[in-house]
């Protein structure tokens, strides 16, 4: 058989079941083994390819489209250690629960471990860290094998989506002669079946009747309960949740990726100031709760960990609609397995209204205490970190999605981001924490959620520069805040800045960038930023501008620290007066 004939066959139906189970969008990194796949996206008129040089780039761009879309997103490279290169997003794609289908081409069977150029072993590259793995056979061109591509294509983007999301592999070992043969005009028309080849279907993760009835039951004979929700997406939880809490008359700990901290939906019932009055004993005290219920992701303050931690004799309960163990203080008495809005409806179904608001009053007192508190960096005239998100939540425009860096501005972000009536998309890598990747996850996210504002610092920026080529490509326009502090600003909070000595070398780290020259070399607009007054009208110019916008705002690193811990003592003060009297 004609092995041009088989490889374009067998790509092809693989081709057309990826478009037809969803995948709408495909990053592809240039190399020669992986041609023939290549060459076949190429032609599909229902496929966007996008091309991007950087694979670790390239996979963290997919990572964010994937993310904001919702809808699995395919990477494709060439073999070596081009497939080594996706490691990071794929880890972040698996702990952030984002579905990906990661397709590498290999060499043959013959041309492992002998020598062979670019030939590494790409068997279970990523371990453990992808929910999927198969090495595909080689290309044929028989019945039975183009049904195996599509299968095999289905169960993968399935396996992608189905919860908890997240990365699946297929290595494709391809024999030369690679190009395949494009002037058939029957690539895309499939013989057996024209729809999807195999429809997958399964349901949501429930519980029993009895068993949300019982639920209802316990929390209806608790007064003192909280609800925690941490980093989750999903449409019409936010409602869901809120009515939960109106039943049960309890506060919503929101944090700042729970998607609670912006929109229309009722804000009574939001606690978001908690990470700074939850350092406090007096408040901590008061706020002992019975019940705690969680939802999402662990939070990003480690207060409010601390503080779930220190209550270890409440309830514990934790719903994950995705089947995982998010408990890493060990202190869950309900592990739940149930979608997250089912788990909320039914249980609201079978709750009586609770009248007692004592509870819920004293966290909103303390909390609105906290927020007036915060509000005094408003009255810094210098440019600083801080101030710079309470601006934020005024600047945005309605709709926007916010992308944050990790180390400090994530947690800025939960300090001073406070709940406010627009619709405001807050999206963050979270999975693993990493400060790589962040502008390439960014520039995904905003290929389909417009206007983009990425917020982060110097460190996370330099860790992916090349990224940013993405939007010189694809015209996909972003609004950069980038916090220079000249190096790491999170570790002056941590106990290693006691010892000075190598402190500045070992993690200070300053790098001592001029970045305007690498925003002139991916032709964007720079504007660094000199007081408040310019950063907010270079804001709102930007508005109207299109691509690559960075406004660069210098803080210092000192300063920073102990702005902070002044603004943290004084809510700890008002506090601790406020409970006293
Ligand atoms: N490498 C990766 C890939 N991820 C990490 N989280 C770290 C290292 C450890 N790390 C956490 S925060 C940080 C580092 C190196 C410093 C980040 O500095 P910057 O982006 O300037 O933000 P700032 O701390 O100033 O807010």
């Amino acid at each position: 058989m004609n092995h041009q004939e088989a490889l374009t066959s067998y790509i092809a139906a693989f081709v057309a079941e990826l478009v037809k189970s969803g995948v709408e969008d495909v990053v592809v990194s240039p190399g020669s083994r992986s041609t023939p796949m290549a060459m076949v996206m190429a032609e599909h008129p229902e496929l966007r390819v996008h091309i991007h040089v950087d694979e670790r780039s390239a996979a963290f761009f997919a990572l964010g489209i994937a993310k904001a879309s919702q809808r699995p997103a395919a990477l494709l490279c060439t073999s070596g250690t081009a497939a080594a290169n996706y490691y990071p997003a794929i880890v972040e794609a698996q702990y952030s629960r984002v579905p990906l289908i990661v397709l590498t081409a290999d060499r043959p069977h013959e041309l492992r471990d002998v020598g062979a150029p670019q030939a590494i072993d790409q068997i279970h590259l990523y371990g453990k860290n992808v929910k999927w793995f198969v090495e595909m056979a080689p290309p044929e061109n028989t019945a039975e094998m183009l049904r195996y591509a599509r299968t095999v294509c289905a169960r993968a983007a399935s396996a992608a989506q189905t919860s908890p999301a997240g990365p699946v592999h297929l290595n494709f070992p391809f024999r030369e002669p690679l190009v395949p043969q494009l002037d058939r005009n029957d690539l895309f028309e499939l013989s057996e079946r024209t729809e999807g080849y195999v429809n997958i279907h399964s349901g949501q993760f429930g519980l029993p009747n009895e068993e949300y009835k019982e639920m209802a039951q316990i929390l209806n004979s608790a007064q003192k309960g909280i609800i925690v929700c941490g980093p989750l997406e999903k449409a019409d939880f936010p409602a869901a949740v809120i009515k939960l809490a109106e039943k049960l008359n309890y506060p919503i700990i929101a944090d700042p990726l729970s998607q609670l901290r912006s929109g229309l939906h009722e804000g009574s019932f939001i606690i978001d100031a908690y990470d700074s009055f939850l350092k406090n004993d007096d408040a901590k005290k008061a706020l002992k709760p019975d019940v705690i219920i969680r939802f999402g992701a662990m939070p990003v303050s480690k207060p409010l960990t601390i503080f779930m931690k220190e209550n270890s004799t409440a309830r514990q309960i934790i719903v994950d609609g995705g089947r995982g163990w998010r408990d890493p203080s060990l202190l869950s008495t309900e592990m739940i397995h149930c979608d997250e809005l089912l788990f909320c409806e039914s249980v609201t179904s079978y709750l009586n209204t609770s009248e007692y608001d004592e509870f819920i009053a004293l966290w909103k007192k303390i909390n609105d205490l906290t927020r007036s508190k915060l509000a005094d960096v408003n009255a810094v005239d210098e440019l600083s970190e801080g101030k710079l998100f309470f601006q934020l939540a005024e600047l945005l425009p309605e709709g926007s999605t916010l992308f944050v860096g990790n180390s400090m501005p994530i947690r800025d972000l939960d300090t001073f981001f406070h709940y406010n009536q627009k619709s405001i998309r807050v999206m963050a890598n979270r999975g693993a924490n990493g400060i790589d990747g962040t502008v390439s996850t960014a520039l995904g996210a905003g290929m389909a959620s417009q206007p983009l504002y990425l917020v982060l610092g110097d460190l996370t920026f330099f860790h992916d520069l090349n990224g940013l080529i993405a939007s010189k490509q694809y015209g996909i326009d972003i609004n950069i805040l980038l916090i220079n502090n000249n190096g790491g600003g999170i570790f002056s909070f941590l106990p290693q800045a006691n010892h000075p000595r190598n402190f500045e070398k070992l993690f200070g780290t300053p790098l001592d960038l001029d970045f305007s020259h690498a925003i002139k070399m991916f032709g964007g607009q720079y504007d660094l930023i000199s007081d408040w007054e310019h950063f907010i009208s270079a804001f709102q110019q930007n508005m109207d501008r299109s691509g690559i916008k960075v406004m660069e705002i210098t803080t210092n690193r000192d300063r920073n620290l102990t702005e902070h811990r002044e603004l943290w003592e004084s809510v700890s003060r008002e506090i601790s007066r406020l409970l006293e009297g």
